[in-house]
């Protein structure tokens, strides 16, 4: 009998989850696996889900199980393996009479629904459960997400992934190579435009970035700007936010849990911190991580930091901290 996976997807009527969802069960993601999917959505628009639901169904997935759609995050999460943490409210809308514009209002809207979910997580997710927060504001989200659940052998990360594709892609075409050439892409700190994209320690066909790279004015005023500022841009562009390569990062990060890291590679998420790097503790903070062949992962160590990286690690993890602070209620 074939293994079977459990997926819980929030946000699944938003436009990541429209190209997110089918590629969870086509066989890529979880291999041979078959994928049992619980999808997510407020009271408001859960029963557009039933269409979704159809296109699934028509579209014959060999790889597709139960799938299930509900408002009731509590019982979606009753022994899931995966919780693509997705849905969240954006800025910009009127909520509850106001309009949230404020990212601590942001912070304190988003972060209260991580509460309730964590909170279902910690007490209903497998002991073993990993949480993927991809809705923003992905780090501090995951942060009290986290804290609700008071789960430790669940693993909870944000997703940094999209912003370390987007630094290989830029990486790649200035050293005229194709981005499957480029590894150990590391995005410290915040899913934010302080995240640092480490390339220094990326290797192209073996060769650090330190070697490879030694234009510090493209780096200072092209590389870095282009990566931090990328979601900006596609807004600016579509009118929407990343969706497309947004749900490829996640189904990567899935990916990169789901099978043990090559010797010496690694792969970006956002997860607790633990004293490593000297990084502040209590904050989920972008690192290099790898999964082992028992499937657990963990914080690769002994990545060489220049002082221009630490420098700007540290107005990243400084603004983690503010989020922290920001949202200090959530966290008791
Ligand atoms: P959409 O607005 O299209 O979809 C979000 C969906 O979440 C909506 O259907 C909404 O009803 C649902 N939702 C809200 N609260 C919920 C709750 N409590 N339970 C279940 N569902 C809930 O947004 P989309 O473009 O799909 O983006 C989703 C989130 O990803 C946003 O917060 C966005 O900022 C974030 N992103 C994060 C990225 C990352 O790299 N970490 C990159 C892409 C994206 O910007």
């Amino acid at each position: 009998m074939k293994e079977r996976v459990k997926v819980v997807v929030t946000g699944a009527a938003g436009q990541i989850s429209y190209s997110l969802i089918p590629r969870l069960v086509d066989g890529h993601t979880f291999g041979d696996k078959i994928v049992d999917l619980e999808l997510v959505e407020i009271p408001q628009v859960v029963e557009k889900l039933d269409g979704l639901v159809m296109e699934l169904e028509d579209s014959n997935f060999p790889n597709m199980g139960n799938v299930n759609f509900t408002s009731d995050f509590e019982g979606a999460a009753k022994d899931a393996d995966w919780f693509l943490l997705v849905g969240s409210i954006p800025r910009g809308i009127v909520y509850n009479g106001k309009k949230i514009e404020e990212r601590a209002d942001l912070l304190q809207i988003n972060g209260g629904i991580f509460v309730g979910q964590g909170k279902a997580i910690g007490e209903h997710g497998k002991s073993d459960a990993k949480v993927l927060v991809v809705g923003n504001p992905a780090n501090t989200n995951a942060l009290i997400g986290r804290h609700a659940a008071n789960n430790p052998s669940q693993l909870w990360m944000a997703m940094t992934m999209l912003d370390s594709s987007r630094a290989q892609s830029v990486l790649s075409k200035k050293l005229n190579a194709c981005v499957a050439d480029i590894s150990k892409m590391i995005i410290w700190g915040n899913h934010s435009p302080t995240m640092y994209p480490d390339f220094e320690n990326m290797e192209c066909n073996g060769q650090s970035g330190k070697d490879a790279i030694s234009d510090m004015d493209w780096i200072n005023n092209n590389f870095l700007p282009t990566v931090q500022q990328r979601g900006k841009a596609v807004i600016d562009s579509r009118g929407a936010s990343s969706a497309t390569s947004a749900a490829k990062a996640a189904l990567d990060t899935v990916i990169a849990c789901e099978n043990a890291t090559a010797p010496g590679d690694c792969f970006s998420a956002a997860v607790i911190t633990d004293g490593s790097y000297d990084l502040p503790e209590g904050i989920i903070c972008g690192m290099p991580l790898r999964t082992l062949e028992d499937g657990s992962v963990e914080i690769v160590q002994n990545v060489v930091l220049s002082e221009f990286a630490k420098e700007k690690i540290k107005i990243s993890t400084n603004e983690l901290l503010e989020e922290r602070a920001a949202v200090e209620d959530l966290l008791k």
